[in-house]
Parts: C-alpha cells; structure tokens; sequence
C-alpha cells in the first residue's frame, strides 16, 4: 500500500461521519459513535453528518421499511443531541457527488486491499459468491462520503478502524498518482471507553442491530425496565469484580459490563 504522508496544515478541521438506516440505534451506536458525534458538535468544531442509505442498499432493503428507518435515524441523531442549526445532517442519496467520487476511488483502490476488509469477510461468510459487488466496494464509497467534503477527521467504533485505514491509503495513493495535495490524509478519531459495545450475551461478539437476539443489545428505544432487566440477565462470570482493569483481562463479559459503566459515568 501506498505510504501515508502527514496531513497537511493547507485542510481546515472539519468532522465527518455516518450511521446506515439499516434498523434500530443501540447502546453500541451511541457510545461508539452517536455521543461523540454530539461532543465534536458542541466543541465547535464544523461538523458533518449523514444518514448512509446507499451503504445500507448493500444488503436487500424493503423500500417502505428503509424509508421509515431513514426518518427514525434523523430522529435518532437529533435525539442524541445533534443540532441541526450546528451540524449538517442529511441523507447519502440525496447528494450524488457521493456515488460519483465512489466511482473514481473504485478505479484508486486495488482489488488486494479490498480483499483484506475483514466487515466484508464478515458480512459475506460462506456466502461470497452471491453478495452484491456493492458489498464489496462499500469502503471505496465511504471514503467518497469522507473525502467529499475534505474531512481532516471521523469519528467511529473501533470495528470501522480498518475502513478509515482504506481510507487513508485511497487519498494518498489518488495525491500521489496525479501529483496533487488535494484529499487530507484523514484521522480516525477512535478514544476513551465505549469504543467497541460488546453483545450482552457473548462478550466476545459486537453488540450488533443486526443479531437476531435481542436480548443481546440495548436499544435506544428500550423502556427503563427492559433496559434493567436485559443488563441484569446480562452473561458475566462467577467471579467478583476485580480491584484493577488487568483482573479483567480474560473475562470479556464483565469486561464488557464495567466498560459500559465506565462509558455512560464518563469515568
Ligand atoms: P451492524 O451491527 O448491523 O453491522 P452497526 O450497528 O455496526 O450495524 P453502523 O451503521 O454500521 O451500524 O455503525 C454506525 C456507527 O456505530 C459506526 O461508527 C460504528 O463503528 C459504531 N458502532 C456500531 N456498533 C458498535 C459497538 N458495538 N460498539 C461501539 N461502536 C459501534
Ligand atoms: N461503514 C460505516 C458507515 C459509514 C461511515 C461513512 C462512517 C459509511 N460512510 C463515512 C464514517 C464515515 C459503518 O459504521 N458501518
């Protein structure tokens, strides 16, 4: 892959980030993602944010229920506490430079990096042959969301590290071959705790809007109940909790648990 160069002081601050209207928010989205979102708003910095309905179409969608889920996504974010008269909020389709700058970077990114992207290996499973070749190119059209609009940082869970990697490499290998500076060399802004959600029922497993078990996650829309209840059928070990973090070292699922304390007591 290309060598990374720094980023050049010639990019003025700017955030970009994105959620798929793919279904419900979780506690995962809201700490990994959602919650920074609001911070980086609120330091006043210029903040950009989109609802990503042509990542979501990767994987079938029923037209009238991706609708839906676009409008209960905005309601998300502004719930969240993104302020639509402070940060630009917005949905991918309705602005097509994304799909067209996507279109240049599938002719930047090489087949072997894309091969490596292990959300891909994921999503497709066994099942490789038959996924959309949209699937594929995901992360080439979510570093033209980002590059679109120059943004010198993103904030995102620890799962899309790999994804603002590509995107790195895309800018600097499109700087690079037609001798320009003209995409910053983006940063991942990726800190503190909450930045990987784990399933309540497998600590070792993403908490996920997508797995079938939803005892395994905390949606936003959860009641106060369902909430206490699901965290206190929650799976843990049969061991008291440690006096140190490295006496959680081999227990993902209390890990998890005092992770996720730790995220919502800011502490
Ligand atoms: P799915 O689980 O169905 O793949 P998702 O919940 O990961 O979807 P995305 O739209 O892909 O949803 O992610 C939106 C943002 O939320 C991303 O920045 C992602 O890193 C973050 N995020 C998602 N799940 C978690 C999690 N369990 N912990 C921390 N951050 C997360
Ligand atoms: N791939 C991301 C969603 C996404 C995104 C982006 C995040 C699409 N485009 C641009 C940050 C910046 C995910 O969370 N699965």
């Amino acid at each position: 892959m290309s060598e990374p160069v720094q980023t050049p002081q010639t990019f003025p601050t700017r955030i970009f980030s994105g959620i798929q209207p793919s279904g419900g928010l979780t506690l995962g989205n809201y700490l990994g993602a959602l919650k920074r979102f609001v911070q980086k708003q609120d330091e006043g910095i210029e903040t950009i944010y989109c609802i990503v309905d042509m990542h979501a179409i990767t994987v079938w969608q029923d037209p009238a229920k991706l609708r839906q889920q676009t409008r209960e996504l905005a309601a998300g974010f502004i719930a969240a506490g993104i302020d639509p008269a402070r940060s630009i909020l917005f949905n991918q389709s309705q602005v097509s430079a994304h799909v067209e700058l996507g279109w240049i970077f599938n002719t930047v990114a090489r087949m072997g990096w894309m091969s490596r992207m292990t959300q891909f290996k994921d999503k497709a499973g066994k099942n490789s042959e038959n996924v959309s070749l949209g699937l594929f190119a995901y992360p080439a059209l979510m570093a033209a969301d980002i590059l679109a609009y120059k943004a010198t940082h993103v904030p995102v869970g620890e799962d899309q590290k790999q994804h603002l990697e590509l995107t790195r490499d895309i800018a600097a290998k499109f700087n690079n071959d037609y001798g320009v500076n003209f995409f910053p060399i983006t940063e991942p802004v990726i800190e503190g705790a909450g930045t990987r959600v784990m399933s309540l029922r497998d600590g070792t497993k993403k908490m996920s809007k997508s797995d079938p078990s939803d005892q395994s996650r905390i949606n936003l829309t959860d009641d106060t109940d369902t909430i206490a209840k699901k965290f206190r059928k929650a799976k843990t070990d049969a061991e008291p909790l440690p006096e140190d973090l490295e006496g959680l070292k081999d227990r993902p699922d209390a890990r998890n648990l005092v992770n996720i304390y730790a995220a919502l007591a800011d502490i």
